[in-house]
């Protein structure tokens, strides 16, 4: 089957046409999603400062443990978070915080999320089981989120409302996909965030 989303377009508006909601100026936003679907690439890919990583080399400790197919070959892991910033333009700057993947380091999220104005759930279709708990957590804090399939070439690809009938996703919810490596491609997953937030606080604003 054809993967649709390859050929879509990131949703969402052009970066001069993002304002923020009530004329705030930073954003904290969160990267979020499984072992080793690409958070920390992301991060780094588009911060324009040095990102702040805290990768550790993984041991053998943690086979059987720490599982994503596609991870294979990965031997850092984020233990507590990543962190970087970027400018969207001269009223927005987003600063990304990157969750630890791995279980164990889960209850670091708290701080993370903490004042988070949103998040990209980052999946690699090999292990998209893992995004059912993301989920109901980030709806349990009521954290407005998109889901951003980082496409590696081995991952399988399905269609995007296939996609969204497995993850059980409103419609509104933007669903794109992206290359965590590519400065523009991620760039683009944080503006269709972005747009999404704006569409939210507008809807909230005519009730
Ligand atoms: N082919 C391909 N490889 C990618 C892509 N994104 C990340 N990678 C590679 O996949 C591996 C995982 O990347 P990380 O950024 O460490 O993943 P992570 O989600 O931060 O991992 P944890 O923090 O350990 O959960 C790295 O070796 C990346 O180079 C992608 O879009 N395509
Ligand atoms: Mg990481």
């Amino acid at each position: 089957m054809d993967y649709v989303s390859s050929d879509a377009p990131a949703a969402g508006p052009r970066s001069t046409d993002v304002q923020l909601p009530h004329g705030a100026r930073g954003v904290k936003v969160v990267i979020v999603g499984g072992f080793g679907v690409g958070k920390t690439t992301m991060v780094g890919a588009v911060s324009e400062i040095p990102p702040l990583t805290t990768e550790e080399t993984m041991t053998q400790a943690g086979v059987g443990i720490d599982h994503n197919p596609g991870a294979e070959g990965k031997n850092t892991t984020t233990v507590a978070m990543d962190f970087g910033r970027i400018s969207i333009n001269e009223q927005l700057i987003l600063y990304l915080f990157g969750t630890p993947g791995q279980e164990r380091f889960w209850f670091l999220w708290n701080g993370i999320f903490e004042g988070a104005l949103g998040a990209v759930v980052l999946v690699d279709t090999r292990s998209i089981e893992v995004c059912f708990e993301i989920i109901t957590r980030l709806e349990d804090r009521r954290v407005p989120f998109i889901v951003a399939v980082n496409t590696f070439p081995e991952a399988p690809k399905h269609p995007i409302p296939a996609l969204r009938t497995a993850l059980a996703l409103n419609e509104s919810v933007p669903i794109i996909t992206c290359d965590a490596r590519d400065r523009s491609s991620s760039r683009d997953a944080l503006l269709s965030l972005m747009g999404y937030l704006c569409t939210l606080a507008a809807a909230q604003e005519s009730v």
